[in-house]
């Protein structure tokens, strides 16, 4: 008994001792977190940071979702497989680009799942709902929100935008093409514009995928990916109009590789902290040397507007970002 004492007061010991001897990390680093992992969706619940990104593989691998949870954008707390296709009927593989909307008490992941081909295919954009961030979630319509090619975009890479008067709206689109549409206030369904319309294209020069939309001093600010995702140039560029719906006209390239840091940087989410003018951009993007196209790992780096309002050039960096606590 008094041996087994005095073995764990020096474990104890040890213990403390190494935490001592380990020096406090003041920055993220980059990659954020560890394992292959793209798209990331980031966000704030109450005074926590999430990010809800796609497990990067083969696309018959890629059948559930881990999201991640931080207070200080320094250290970074794994959930593991939030949402599983176990829980939606329909989704069987390539489950894609998760956007994260909190309203009414309930978490909303709205999804891609199977990378469809053609309007037979069953797959599309789908909805999962949860009490809690952290999950589990549970497919929330028991089939797929959006499931036809509209415009010619297929259904990938949603992201969802509450406009100034409350309304929510879809905003997605593989394939080189962007459309927007109206979500009921349920998320049951699309509902048209005043026209009658579904789904309006608002596809700018050079899009190709994973469409971001945020407002800043009045203006809409719309971002998305250009190049392969696979390949070394993917790249994030933007517009600004003063309209939900545009017109967007391309102003310039706002991430990209850097060929001392890494390759392949895009498909990106961006947090405003509240009450403050200061923005973070969290993409994904592929080491040096790495051919692997699924070899993709979460980053973040700050986001800075010029005086003008344009969005300057981001530098990606392996340190990251420091600690940035939410009041
Ligand atoms: O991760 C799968 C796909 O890769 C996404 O849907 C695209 O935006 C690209 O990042």
């Amino acid at each position: 008994m008094k041996r087994l004492l005095i073995l764990s007061l020096f474990t104890v010991l040890c213990l403390q001792y190494t935490q001592a001897q380990t020096p406090k990390k003041t920055t993220s680093g980059n990659p954020i977190f560890e394992g292959w992992y793209a798209d990331p969706e980031a966000t704030i619940f109450g005074k926590q940071y999430w990010v809800y990104p796609t497990y990067s593989d083969k696309y018959e691998k890629q059948v559930h979702f881990d999201a991640f949870s931080s207070s200080d954008l320094i250290t970074w707390k794994k959930h593991d497989n939030v949402l599983d296709s176990a829980n939606v009927k329909w989704a069987k593989r390539a489950m894609w680009a998760p956007a994260i909307v909190a309203k009414g008490g309930k978490y909303y992941l709205f999804f891609g799942a199977n990378d469809i081909q053609n309007d037979q295919a069953i797959g599309g954009i789908g909805i999962a709902v949860a009490d809690k961030p952290e999950g589990p979630f549970k497919d929330y319509l028991g089939k797929p929100l959006i499931d036809k090619f509209y415009n010619g975009a297929q259904p990938i890479d949603q992201f969802v935008f509450k406009d100034k008067d409350g309304q929510y709206y879809i905003i997605y689109g593989g394939w080189g093409h962007c459309n927007i549409a109206k979500l009921k206030s349920d998320f049951t369904a699309i509902v048209p514009f005043a026209d009658g319309t579904l789904f309006r294209s608002i596809t700018p020069n050079g899009y190709v995928e994973g469409p971001v939309m945020f407002i800043r001093n009045g203006k809409y600010y719309f971002m998305w990916s250009e190049g392969g995702w696979t390949g070394p140039d993917y790249r994030v560029a933007y517009a600004i109009a003063d309209n939900i719906t545009g017109p967007f006209k391309r102003i310039g390239t706002v991430l990209k590789q850097d060929a001392a840091v890494a390759t392949g940087a895009g498909h990106h989410s961006v947090i405003k902290v509240p009450g403050k003018d200061e923005y973070y951009i969290v993409y994904h993007r592929r080491p040096l040397t790495e051919t692997d196209g699924n070899h993709r790992v979460t980053c973040i780096d700050k986001m800075i507007f010029d005086a003008k309002g344009f969005i300057k050039p981001v530098k990606i960096t392996n340190v990251g970002v420091t600690a940035r606590k939410l009041k």
